[in-house]
Formats: C-alpha cells, structure tokens, sequence
C-alpha cells in the first residue's frame, strides 16, 4: 500500500469527523446564554458513562467472538497466523483510532463549552465573599452582614462566591451544585453556581489544611426570594439601607 493510500484513508476517515465535531461545536455555542456548571457537567458525565458502555460492549462482543472462533480444539493444535493484507491491516489500526478520537475530540469540545460557562458569572448574579480560614468559612453579604460556616442565598438567582483566605490554601466545595475552587492566601478567585429550588446543601474544605481539616465545613442555605430579603432586613447592620451592587434581589 502506497503513502498516497495511506493519506487517502486519513483524509476520508478524519474530514467528517473533523467536520461533525466542528458542527456540534458551533451548535452548542449558538446555544443559550449559559448552562448552569452543575447540568453541563452531569450532562458530560452521561455522555461519557454512555461512551464507555457502547465502546465496552462492543469491545467485549468481538473479543469473545474471536475467542470462540479462533479457540484451540485439540490438545496438540498449533495456530497458523493469516497474513493481513496491508490495506486490511490499516483498516484495523485506523477505524478505532478515528472512533476514539472522533469521541475524545467531541467530549474535549463539550468540556470546553462547559468550562466557558462556569469561568463567564452571568452578569445578574448575587456576589457574596468568603473567606477560609483555620478551620471555618466567613461569609461576607453586600449588605454587610457576616456569617459563620453559614451561607444563605436567594432562590432563582445565579450565586457567584468570591473566594480567599486568611491562612493556609482551602477549598470550597459544594457537592450537590458540582462546582469547586480553591482558596489561596493572597489573591482572590471565584465560583458560581444556580439554585433552582429552594433547599439546604453542605460545602466543605477539600484541601488538607491541617489537623481540623475535617472539620472544615458549612451549611448554604437556598432561601425563598421573600424569606430572604426578609433575614437581610432583620440583619444587616442598622443605618445601612442602601445595599451595595449585585445586593438584594
Ligand atoms: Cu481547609
């Protein structure tokens, strides 16, 4: 088999995929706004459990046909190797090559959409700032109220966290919203997730921060917009009526 068969057999196998990837990329970006981080990365989880079933299933079917059909039948047998023919032989290196990298550029590409979205914080969000410590959280409030370990939230509203620390390098991570960011001494970075529903969640401290590490962790509470507005009130400090920007909803 000549190079030019060879190019041939690259070129056809990778237009259309280069092609199709491009397609569904550009399809996905004409999408909405944003996706929330939580459902673009259980949307990508799916997509890759699904990915790895039909790929294993596929996998498992023809090894085990080629165990049955190429098994030994007498104690005494010895195999003879078919020779491939070269055309062949590429064939069976090039197909799943082009399959995988068709599925791994697909996934890069969704991942990619993905992590534009949870790095660009829509422009209504609530901002509060916290801060790690040894071993707790403070939540700062544009209205100037402070908590503990504590981080109440309107419901309906994108939430971006501003995130620092007074201390060592922490975490905060809030499982059931699927997003996570460190905490560094020095400079300041940031997360935000959607709460659709009103509920209670955990977030905790995933960087081994020392001997209460554990202990590292809070309680975010998604409030209904009217309750919420209600515990600014009763608790933001008296004479501050004006709250700042990205304040009460
Ligand atoms: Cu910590």
């Amino acid at each position: 088999m000549g190079k030019r068969s060879v190019k041939r057999l690259v070129g056809l196998f990778s237009t259309p995929i280069i092609f199709l990837s491009s397609l569904v990329y550009a399809a996905k970006m004409a999408g909405p706004e944003y996706t929330t981080p939580s459902e673009g990365w259980d949307e990508l989880w799916r997509e890759l459990m699904i990915d790895i079933v039909v790929i294993g299933v596929i996998f498992a079917i023809v090894t085990t046909y080629l165990l049955i059909k190429y098994r030994r039948k007498s104690p005494n047998e010895t195999g003879s190797a078919t020779k491939l023919k070269p055309i062949a032989a590429f064939g069976w290196v090039l197909i799943p090559v082009f399959i995988f990298m068709a599925d791994d550029i697909y996934l890069g590409l969704e991942n990619l959409i993905h992590w534009r979205d949870f790095r660009n914080v829509p422009q209504n969000a609530y901002t509060v700032e916290a801060t790690g410590r040894m071993w707790g959280y403070e939540i700062k409030y544009p209205e100037g109220i402070t908590t503990q370990n504590e981080m109440r939230v309107p419901v309906g509203r994108p939430i971006q966290v501003t995130l620092q620390s007074s201390d060592v390098i922490h975490t905060m991570f809030i499982p059931d919203y699927r997003v996570k960011w460190d905490m560094l001494p020095g400079t300041v970075h940031y997360l935000w997730f959607y709460p659709k529903e009103a509920g209670e969640h955990v977030f905790t401290c995933t960087e081994f921060c020392g001997v209460l590490h554990s202990g590292m962790y809070g309680k975010l509470i998604v409030m209904p917009v009217d309750a919420f507005n209600k515990w600014v009130d009763e608790n933001k400090p008296k004479g501050e009526n004006k709250p700042k920007e990205g304040g009460a909803v």
